[in-house]
């Protein structure tokens, strides 16, 4: 039998001890059964810490890791949801730390920020994932591997795409960007993907880039503003579906049009169902997909990693761009 850091019964009593007075409110114990008398036959303990609930994509990136890290599987999982805050990503991790969990992942809020909590993860031998985003270039020493979409290069579609759409028009096209969440590596990649399409025409003016923090309430809001402010918007791009829906709305509202046919071409990111059906009505001109389904390959990493297999520092998912044409052969298997 596989000897792990600590059984897990003591890693039970501990974690009661730990979060005892957390309770719900917290977010933490997601696929904990504090009654349920567990047996150590080699089960992988991993903690995660999930950056929060804010869109529909996340909530689909935690069910794909719920999913796969089962008992069935060989796992327990300890899931922390950081509802938006690094603090609390920070506090899970301690957390993570103290149980001597097997293994951390952990989908950063932001590029940066963490040397610390990592450096304390390293000191206690503990091998850290990261899931989703990314960090900075100095924490290359601080984590294992990460997985996750090139977000650079889901910017970089969106440009070529509008190239593409736009065709050979010489008149000013005036843009507004919705960012996501402030120093989050998905806007970073996303926003400086698209900046540098854009640079390459000189009729392209980004008018604003405003941040809306992933949400569909601040995308309302800030479209609505960004709608006061410049009279004249040609073309949306909004960093991910939720965004997109508040927008939407605040677009609507002001008496305008979008999509195929319409006043404002609309790009959106992550291809969730709602959005996709959105495309398939001409609603939005593009999605460009983001693909939360990682758990499985996370999973497999951490296998390599049990079996002292090579592994390499980033995984990329396989993501594609959704257009009015094709998206119907997609709409009906979308599960999230
Ligand atoms: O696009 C957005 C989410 O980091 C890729 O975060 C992720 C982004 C995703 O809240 O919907």
């Amino acid at each position: 039998m596989k000897i792990r850091r600590r059984n897990i019964i003591g890693l039970l009593l501990s974690l009661m001890l730990l979060l005892c007075g957390c309770g719900e409110e917290q977010g933490t114990t997601g696929a904990i059964d504090h009654k349920t008398p567990v047996n150590d036959g080699g089960t992988i303990v991993v903690g995660v810490s999930q950056v929060g609930s804010e869109s529909v994509w996340r909530s689909a990136n935690s069910k794909s890791v719920q999913e796969v890290f089962t008992k069935e599987n060989g796992y327990y999982l300890i899931f922390d949801n950081a509802r938006q805050k690094q603090e609390n990503q920070v506090k899970a991790i301690r957390n993570f730390i103290s149980l001597q969990v097997d293994y951390i992942v952990f989908s950063p809020i932001t590029e940066d920020g963490w040397e610390t909590v990592l450096k304390e993860a390293k000191d206690a031998g503990i091998p850290v994932i990261l899931m989703d985003r990314k960090l900075e270039n100095k924490y290359d020493g601080l984590y294992t591997t990460w997985v996750g979409s090139d977000f650079y290069g889901e910017g970089v579609k969106a440009g070529r795409w509008l190239e593409d759409y736009l065709g050979d028009k010489t008149e000013q096209v005036n843009m507004v960007v919705l960012k996501g969440t402030k120093g989050a590596s998905s806007m970073i990649g996303r926003t400086k993907g698209f900046q540098d399409v854009a640079k390459e025409h000189s009729n392209w003016k980004i008018l604003e880039e405003a941040d809306a923090d992933y949400t569909t309430a601040k995308g309302e809001e800030e479209m609505e503003r960004l709608l006061k402010t410049y009279p004249d918007i040609d073309v949306l791009v909004s960093q991910n579906d939720d965004m997109t829906f508040g927008a939407l709305k605040a677009i609507s509202a002001a008496g305008k049009s979008t999509g195929v046919g319409g006043e404002i071409t609309v790009i959106s990111f992550d291809a969730v169902k709602r959005a996709l059906e959105l495309v398939e009505k001409g609603v939005i001109n593009l999605d460009v997909e983001c693909n939360p389904n990682q758990g499985e390959k996370l999973a497999e990493v951490i296998t390599r990693l049990e079996k002292k297999q090579n592994i390499e520092k980033a995984y990329y998912v396989d993501e594609m761009i959704f257009t009015p044409e094709k998206v119907g052969l997609y709409i009906k298997d979308r599960t999230y």
